[in-house]
């Protein structure tokens, strides 16, 4: 298998649940922006969407949309505990928090991630996302995990997510405009996230780890 994944970006989330599950795959590394893999060749050739994450399976086949690989990766390994049972409750509610996450977090950066081209609509999408983030501090309120009480790939995908955001205790390396200090939980959480030994590795391959 391989992992086409850009540093830091949603395809963390991927790299972190292969780390979890131990799934071995070759990582290759894509500027997003210019859409060129390390190395030389278009990524166009691999996805004509041009955006990572992308699994290309053994058979050649692609896999694209990065809740959908997380859950692919972590069906691969359902001892991990990383996504409930398919077909139970508990994986509608996994899936309910992964389309959150990229519908009302994951999206609603890209204006403040191309806040110049955006102009004016950062003020409206601004207050939202920060509010779709106060929502999820609230859901954390009491509990080590989106989930409950593990880590699923849902907490995968909101530790990349995070990760463009602003706070003294967030490695980030897109910085959107968006001040996440103040919301505890979710800095308790993130912490608890960070300390995961796959996640460190992820961070580490990646290039992500701040310099203490
Ligand atoms: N719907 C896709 C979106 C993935 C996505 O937005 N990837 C970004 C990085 S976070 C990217 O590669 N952008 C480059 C581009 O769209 O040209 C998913 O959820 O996996």
């Amino acid at each position: 298998m391989k992992l086409y994944y850009s540093p830091g970006s949603c395809s963390l989330a991927v790299h972190i649940v292969m780390q979890e599950t131990e799934i071995d795959a070759e990582l290759i590394r894509v500027d997003a922006r210019k859409h060129v893999i390390e190395g030389g060749g278009s990524f166009y050739d691999v996805t004509d969407l041009g955006y990572v994450p992308i699994l290309e399976l053994d058979d050649g086949s692609t896999l694209r949309e990065g809740p959908v690989i997380a859950q692919f990766l972590a069906d691969q390994r359902p001892e991990s505990g990383l996504a409930p049972t398919n077909g139970t409750m508990a994986r509608y509610r996994l899936q309910e928090w992964l389309n959150f996450l990229t519908s009302e977090i994951h999206k609603g950066y890209i204006p403040l991630l191309y806040a110049v081209a955006a102009g004016k609509y950062v003020e409206t999408a601004k207050p939202k996302l920060k509010s779709r983030f106060e929502w999820i501090d609230r859901q954390l309120d009491g509990r080590s995990h989106l989930m409950g009480d593990s880590f699923t790939v849902a907490d995968a995908y909101l530790f990349a997510l995070t990760g463009w955001g602003k706070a003294t205790w967030i490695d980030s390396v897109y910085h959107a405009d968006i001040d996440l200090t103040p919301l505890g939980n979710l800095r308790s959480w993130y912490e608890r996230v960070r300390a995961r030994p796959c996640v460190k590795r992820a961070m580490d391959l990646e290039g992500l780890t701040k310099a203490v």
